[in-house]
């Protein structure tokens, strides 16, 4: 079904499920979708919880951006960092500081706030200046694909270049239409490989079946048959 997950997935899945921040049972998402997952990544929200993810993600980052065989589109290097409001805001800053504590390698940190700041500096960007710089966009979930496009919109009026998308999850569905994949749709945009995830729903699954989840498992492949990537 999947490759084996890596001991940083299922740490996360495992600690995600404590925290009730992975739930089973039903869900109406943001696309109207009726899923039998939700993952609400704001729930991940304590120190060891938190020092997980940020290793995740910036596992998940530096594997992306090492050529290989398995790898042959790698992420390109960066500048910055950008967490959209708000969810990706704590995620960007804690893989900041792991990507530099960790591996070696410092970037810059921005944000957008939802809200346009009429006085002080103005505007709604926050950290690092984008304009001209490259920029990888880090959030915590994509299903439809309508969140990252607004932040690839954002940062490309800021005068940034994107080089990727990296995500805590990727619900592997298909788009609007119900037939193109949200994935190839925004890596059309970006270039082939640049749409990275530290979770796909097939982790999940795998995860599932590991732990004997059998009337969830079934719930998901059903789900997947409807909306899944085809
Ligand atoms: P798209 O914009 O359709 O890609 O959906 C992504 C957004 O949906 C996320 O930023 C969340 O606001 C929300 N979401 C979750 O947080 N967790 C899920 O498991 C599913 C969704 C969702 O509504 O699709």
């Amino acid at each position: 079904m999947s490759d084996p997950l890596q001991p940083y997935q299922t740490d996360l899945i495992s600690k995600a499920m404590a925290a009730g921040a992975l739930k089973f049972g039903q869900f109406t998402l943001k696309s109207g979708r009726i899923s039998p997952y939700f993952f609400n990544a704001g729930l991940l929200s304590s120190g060891e919880i938190l020092a997980s993810l940020a290793s995740a993600f910036a596992a998940t980052i530096v594997s992306a951006q090492t050529s290989s065989s398995s790898n042959p589109h790698p992420i390109p290097q960066f500048d910055v960092l950008f967490g959209p409001a708000y969810k990706g805001i704590p995620f960007a800053a804690i893989t900041v500081v792991q990507l530099y504590s960790q591996h070696k390698l410092s970037v810059g940190l921005a944000y957008d706030r939802k809200e346009v700041k009429d006085h002080g500096e103005g505007g709604n960007m926050v950290g690092a200046s984008l304009r001209d710089k490259k920029v990888l966009i880090l959030d915590d979930v994509m299903t439809a694909g309508t969140a990252v496009r607004a932040a690839i919109d954002m940062v490309k009026k800021e005068g940034g270049e994107v080089v990727g998308v990296i995500q805590c999850l990727d619900r592997e569905e298909v788009g609007k239409d119900g037939v193109s994949s949200t994935v190839k749709d925004v890596e059309a945009i970006l270039g082939e490989g640049r749409v990275r995830s530290i979770l796909r729903m097939r982790d999940l699954m795998t995860w599932l079946e590991g732990n004997g989840m059998q009337e969830e498992l079934e719930k998901m492949k059903e789900y997947r048959n409807q909306y899944g990537l085809k």
